[in-house]
């Protein structure tokens, strides 16, 4: 389909755009050798782990590889700009929120820990010291430990999370809101019902051996490049790809690989996708159901006619519980409802499923586009239920594999980030540590919120990441910030959340993953994270720290915990010295980390077992579980399809951005150049509307509970998306994101389907 856009759109994803765009981040990072230099050791056995993606690393990782986005994010890091106390002195806190995020963050790294002056509106100076023991006598004083939320984003390493999280549950709750809950807390919560362990169960191998690999709601071009290599090899000997996605993504359709050579200089590429299926936002549970009815009439058929079965039998009857269930509910759901719900015609979703029974090992991934709907959970557990029919888990060359976001955020929740822990878990720290650890579950992102606003909690710290802009309902979680006692941000960079500031507010800057970590004695520090594959390796840094006043995060954390809860229960400071001593207390307390120090320091670390990939479940029937529920009612597209000019609106990330951080305005695989207000419509959807492409709208919410949510001044794009569901970019459009709008099981917001209208622009 010709989209009529503005703008020039890169042909294939990757190639020399990716190049070209790569010497642009050096160049502006700084000297381009350095840059050049701490590139090289980004995700090598000796280096540090890549900031970027949780992608998993090749076994053969000798060479850099190639990965645009990773560019960015350690450019991002290395930069030479600051911000220092000088910058925080020529703007008040009011002045700097009117910045955009973009221009905020490009001020550069924090030097200085800094304390919010009210008289003068504007953060000063602080002693470390004196910050701590402030923070310190604060949080001493709440009336009690659940009035304080402890966030944390992805980008912690284990020793980091382990030592907050103990740190935590030692000061008395399970507070912890997570990056994590708003990304994919679905997978967990429907494979540990499934499958007995909400990770994915490949290694980067398998994908040298599938035969067909499923991409559903997910962007590998802009969101893990380095995916893209995996897909090419595999689409390179043959391996199918079906990609499910509302919207045509660039790197899924054609990548060109900057690492080989005859394809850069031919001008060549690889067409990554096979079968290329747009569904509605949120159809994809119909669509995976009409592919397991398709599975099932042909399983019928070839019994008929004394052919090998299709279904994998041995295997169901070993180790599954649920089938028959299962196929009525599958043959309780007609194909009219499967082809509404899901927008794909019956002989598309018939010729995915071929692929799916014509292929011996089947692996499918999935991310946002699945996770952050109202019934992801039970997306999820319908792509299990598809996957067990032919036996896809547990083999060589096939399984799920939900691709996570943060470098490490799947490491954190590993090591106890979590607000409903395992009981076991806590009867081990109960047992090493010997204090009364807390029992009750704790706050999540949007547990936090209501907290928050309803005044039960007074204190917020956030080890990393932007909360009041990641989460929903920009403006009401500004001020919920803004009415606590206490807000603390651990952070490397200035961004918005740093600018809500309570009654009293530090910012609390730290190394990157990219800088030595050097303790008292001269030794450089190892931290390890764990990837999408459940991987755990080391990393350390190479550049040198941003400003000489920056501290770790383990000894940010190390300082905040001694002058909260003093050291009767582990000396802060001497974990702080040793991060090996950190991962003894980790092997001491979860299963799976035996040997952590020792394994660690391998090239290219350890694998952390998992169970369902050796066919043992840890469900309670012991068995992998079918789920057998009805498809959802109705999805916020079909509802939006009921009323005028009502649309489902997604929310994502361009091409330049690393969630609420905006490297720069492009989307260049989408042909965006130069802004980020932008709504993504069909071209049909235009006309109906009386509207052209390039005319710019406010974006108005259309949730029932009153509250009035506009985004001001976008400007529509034509694009190859399917009539009825529009898209925009995170987190710009988050003010329409609904609070009281949250996925059933995960309580996830639900930034993949938010129902909006237009209306004639207004001034601000
Ligand atoms: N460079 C870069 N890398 C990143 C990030 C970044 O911001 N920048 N963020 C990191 C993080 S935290 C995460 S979680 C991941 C995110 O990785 P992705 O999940 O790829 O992130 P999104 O940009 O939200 O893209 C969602 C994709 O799902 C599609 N989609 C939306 N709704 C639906 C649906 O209902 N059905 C289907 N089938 N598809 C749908 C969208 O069109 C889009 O292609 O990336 C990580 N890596
Ligand atoms: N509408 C909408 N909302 C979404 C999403 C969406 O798709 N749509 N996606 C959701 C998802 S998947 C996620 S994961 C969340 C992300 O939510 P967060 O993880 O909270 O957000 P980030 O933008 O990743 O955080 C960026 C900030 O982290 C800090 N930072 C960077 N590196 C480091 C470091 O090494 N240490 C420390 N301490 N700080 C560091 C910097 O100060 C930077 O400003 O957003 C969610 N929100
Ligand atoms: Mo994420």
């Amino acid at each position: 389909m010709d989209t009529g856009f503005i703008g020039k759109k890169s042909s294939a994803a990757g190639g020399w755009g990716a190049l070209k765009s790569c010497g642009k981040r050096l160049l502006e990072s700084g000297t381009p050798l350095s840059g050049a230099r701490t590139m090289l050791k980004a995700n090598q056995p000796d280096g540090f782990d890549c900031p970027g993606c949780a992608w998993g690393d090749p076994e053969h990782g000798s060479s850099f590889e190639f990965c645009e986005n990773g560019v960015k994010a350690v450019a991002w890091e290395s930069t030479e700009k600051r911000a220092t106390p000088d910058f925080f002195a020529t703007s008040t806190v009011s002045a700097l929120r009117q910045l955009t995020d973009y221009e905020l963050e490009a001020n550069g790294r924090l030097t200085h820990p800094m304390r919010y002056d009210p008289a003068s509106d504007r953060y000063l100076p602080v002693a470390w010291e004196e910050a701590f023991a402030e923070i310190g006598s604060i949080l001493k004083r709440l009336d009690s430990p659940d009035r304080a939320e402890f966030y944390t984003s992805g980008r912690a390493s284990n020793e980091a999370a382990y030592l907050y999280q103990l740190f935590v549950r030692i000061y008395g709750t399970n507070n912890f809101p997570d990056c994590s809950n708003m990304c994919h807390e679905a997978s967990g919560v429907a494979l540990r019902q499934a499958i007995g362990v909400g990770k994915g169960t490949v290694l980067l191998e398998d994908f040298e051996k599938a035969d067909a690999i499923f991409v559903i709601g997910q962007n590998p071009g802009t969101n893990h490049p380095r995916m893209l290599g995996d897909l090419r090899r595999a689409a390179r000997r043959g391996a199918r790809v079906v990609v499910f996605n509302p919207i045509r993504e660039r790197g899924l359709e054609r990548f060109s690989d900057p690492q080989d050579k005859i394809e850069m200089l031919r001008g060549g590429s690889t067409d990554i996708a096979s079968h290329y299926l747009q569904p509605q936002l949120g159809g994809d549970m119909a669509a995976v159901r009409g592919m397991a009815k398709v599975v099932f009439a042909a399983e019928d058929t070839a019994v008929a006619a004394g052919l090998p079965p299709v279904l994998d039998h041995d295997f169901l009857a070993e180790h599954c519980i649920g089938l028959a269930d299962y196929r009525s509910a599958v043959e309780a759901t007609g194909w009219a409802e499967i082809e509404d719900q899901s927008g794909l015609t019956r002989q598309e979703i018939e010729q995915a499923a071929d692929v799916y029974m014509n292929a011996e090992r089947v692996i499918c991934t999935w991310a946002m586009g699945v996770t952050q709907h109202i019934h992801s959970v039970a997306t999820i557990r319908e792509i299990t239920n598809f996957m067990l029919l032919r036996g896809n888990i547990g083999k060589p060359g096939a399984g799920l594999c939900p691709v996570r976001g943060h470098s490490n955020v799947q490491g954190d929740r590993t090591v106890g980030i979590n607000e409903k822990p395992p009981a076991a878990f806590l009867d081990a720290l109960e047992k090493r540590f010997g204090f009364a650890v807390p029992r009750a579950d704790g706050h999540n992102v949007l547990a936090a919120i209501g907290a928050m606003l309803d005044g039960s909690a007074q204190a917020f710290i956030g080890l990393g990441g932007n909360f009041a802009r990641a989460t929903p309902d920009s403006a009401l979680v500004e001020r919920a910030l803004r009415q606590l006692k206490l807000t603390v941000h651990i952070a490397t960079k200035p961004n918005h959340s740093h600018l809500m500031p309570g009654e009293v507010s530090f910012i609390l800057p730290c190394l990157g993953r990219t800088e030595m970590d050097i303790n008292s004695a001269g030794n450089s520090q190892l931290i390890s994270v764990e990837d999408s594959m459940s991987m755990v390796h080391g990393s350390a840094g190479i550049n040198r720290p941003a400003s000489p006043h920056l501290l770790s995060e383990v000894g940010i954390i190390a300082g905040i915990a001694e002058a909260t809860v003093g050291s009767g229960v582990v000396d802060w400071r001497e974990l702080a010295e040793d991060y090996d001593r950190i991962r003894d207390l980790i092997e001491a307390t979860i299963p799976g980390f035996e040997a952590y120090n020792a394994r660690l320091r391998k090239p290219r670390g350890f694998h952390l077992r998992n169970a369902a990939a050796h066919r043992e479940w840890n469900t309670p029937a012991g068995k992998a579980s079918f789920a057998s529920g009805p498809l959802p009612q109705e999805t916020v597209h079909q509802r939006a399809r009921k009323g005028q000019g009502r649309f489902a609106l997604q929310t994502f990330r361009s091409h330049d951005q690393y969630n609420t951080t905006v490297y720069g305005l492009d989307d260049r695989y989408r042909g965006v150049y130069g802004e980020r207000q932008v709504i993504f419509i069909h071209p049909d959807d235009l006309k109906a509307l009386n509207a052209s492409a390039g005319e710019r709208v406010d974006v108005v919410g259309d949730h029932d509970d009153g509250i009035e949510r506009v985004a001001r001044d976008f400007r529509f794009v034509p694009y190859d998306i399917p009539r009825g569901s529009i898209a925009g970019y995170y987190p710009e459009l988050n003010v329409l994101v609904p609070l009281g709008s949250a996925g059933e099981e995960s309580d996830t917001p639900t930034s993949k389907s938010i129902m909006v209208s237009f209306r004639k622009r207004e001034a601000a």
